[in-house]
């Protein structure tokens, strides 16, 4: 891969809406990707492997726990720093945002909000600290946009509960030394359940034969009677809602996310065109390949606006989660149209793996998926805003 020569795009001075903490917790992160990530994760999304021994970098960004308190190992940082990681993560691949997001918003965050005070001492410090490596299992085979059909399901034994299910699609499952596990107790209301490896019948196969988020391993839980302690139940909230709130932390990151997917294409692809020279002339004089950079930089100006103002609705806790759909459905639409235009101005190039704007296309199509569908925020925008329920 090429020497990583990454320059952000900032239009409209949007740096100038954060803080100097913001500031140096982004561009320590930008660095760290720079160093770090950049010179590896072409290779390891080529063999499809989890750069593991990365881990102990992204904890030390504070990429685990941003916001976790700090008496629980997190950073303790606000939710435009915590953005701020996300897309500088994402700017590297959307493999290494996807781990960072599972642990901090699908693992530490229900542990610290539906857990006891025992459950977030017992776990929080080993996660902030990369030391363990959590999963979030909400998709099943038979249900994914529709989570509340679920049928992994719990009995209270007395002294345990046991439990017998699958999750797939999940991802950190296969490395994961704790998974947090949604199901049903006898009544059929969801609750939260602590799983942790070595338990007696759960088992954690890896997914094959992915071309989107290669860098990311993704396997299956499966629970064959097994028994879970009955402290490990997470006893602050049950019902859909409980995991549906993780999702909305994970959702609002990857808004952030896909924003440095995007400017990374951009910043390619203007680079590029700048040096390719066609016709005599650098393909960046060309009309056809203005209006695409033009446009390129005009979505991402937007999505960075639209973006720090969700930062601050939810600093001060009134980000709904219809808000964070739309910015999540908006933004990685925009980072997926860009991903296909810069791929076309780099030609042939921009097929190989020399560039990083075919992996990003490719990582997208998880994106756009996973944390509700495309489809799923759009019938949620529809719903918050005409008050009829599409879903139902
Ligand atoms: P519905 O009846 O609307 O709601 C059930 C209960 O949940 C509450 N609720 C929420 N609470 C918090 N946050 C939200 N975003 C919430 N949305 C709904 C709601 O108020 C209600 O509460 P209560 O107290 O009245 O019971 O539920 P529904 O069954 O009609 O489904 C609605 C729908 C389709 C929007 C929802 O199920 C959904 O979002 N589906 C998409 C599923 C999804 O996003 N799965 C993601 C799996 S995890 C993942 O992909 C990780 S990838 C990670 C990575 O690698 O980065
Ligand atoms: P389906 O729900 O079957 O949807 C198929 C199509 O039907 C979609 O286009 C969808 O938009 C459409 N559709 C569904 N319902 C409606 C409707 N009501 N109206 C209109 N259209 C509709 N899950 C986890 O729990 N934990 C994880 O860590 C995790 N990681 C993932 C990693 C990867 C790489 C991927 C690909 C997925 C991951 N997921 C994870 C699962 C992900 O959340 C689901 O794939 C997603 O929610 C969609 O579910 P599905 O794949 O079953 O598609």
């Amino acid at each position: 891969m090429k020497p990583d020569l990454f320059q952000a795009p900032d239009y409209f001075q949007v740096d100038d809406l954060l803080t100097e903490e913001h500031k140096l917790v982004r561009d320590s992160a930008r660095e760290w990707v720079k160093k770090n990530l950049s010179p590896v994760i072409e290779e390891y999304a080529q063999k499809s492997e989890f750069p593991k021994f990365l881990v102990k970098g992204l904890a030390e960004i504070g990429a685990f726990g941003a916001y976790i308190p700090e008496e629980y190992g997190g950073a303790g940082m606000d939710q435009i720093s915590y953005g701020l990681i996300m897309q500088e993560l994402e700017r590297g691949d959307s493999g290494i945002r996807s781990a960072a997001s599972v642990q901090s918003s699908l693992v530490m965050y229900p542990i610290f909000t539906y857990g006891n005070e025992t459950q977030r001492k017992k776990y929080l410090p080993k996660l902030a600290s990369g030391e363990w490596i959590g999963c979030f299992g909400l998709t099943e085979p038979n249900h994914g946009s529709n989570p509340g059909g679920m049928e992994t399901k719990f009995k209270d034994m007395g002294d345990h509960y046991l439990l017998n299910g699958a999750k797939m699609w999940i991802s950190n499952s296969p490395i994961a030394d704790v998974a947090v596990v949604w199901a049903k107790n006898e009544e059929g209301r969801i609750h939260g359940l602590l799983v942790e490896r070595g338990m007696e019948g759960f088992s954690t196969p890896e997914t094959h034969n992915k071309w989107s988020l290669r860098a990311s391993i993704t396997g299956e839980l499966i629970f064959d009677n097994v028994k879970v302690p009955k402290e490990n139940l997470l006893p602050n909230k049950s019902g859909l809602g409980a995991p549906l709130g993780c999702l909305d932390s994970a959702r609002y990151g990857i808004s952030w996310g896909a924003i440095g997917a995007a400017m990374d294409c951009y910043d390619t692809a203007l680079r590029y065109a700048k040096e390719r020279t066609q016709f005599g002339k650098p393909i960046a004089q060309f009309q056809l390949q203005q209006k695409k950079l033009a446009e390129m930089i005009t979505e991402i100006t937007k999505a960075q606006i639209f973006t720090w103002r969700l930062g601050v609705l939810k600093n001060e806790g009134r980000a709904s989660s219809a808000q964070i759909s739309m910015a999540k459905r908006n933004n990685v639409e925009m980072a997926i149209n860009i991903a296909r235009e810069a791929r076309q101005i780099l030609g042939g190039m921009g097929i190989t793996g020399d560039y990083s704007i075919m992996r990003h296309s490719m990582n997208l199509e998880s994106v756009i998926t996973y944390e509700g569908t495309h489809d799923v925020h759009l019938l949620i925008t529809g719903l918050d805003i005409t008050g009829l329920n599409a879903f139902k």
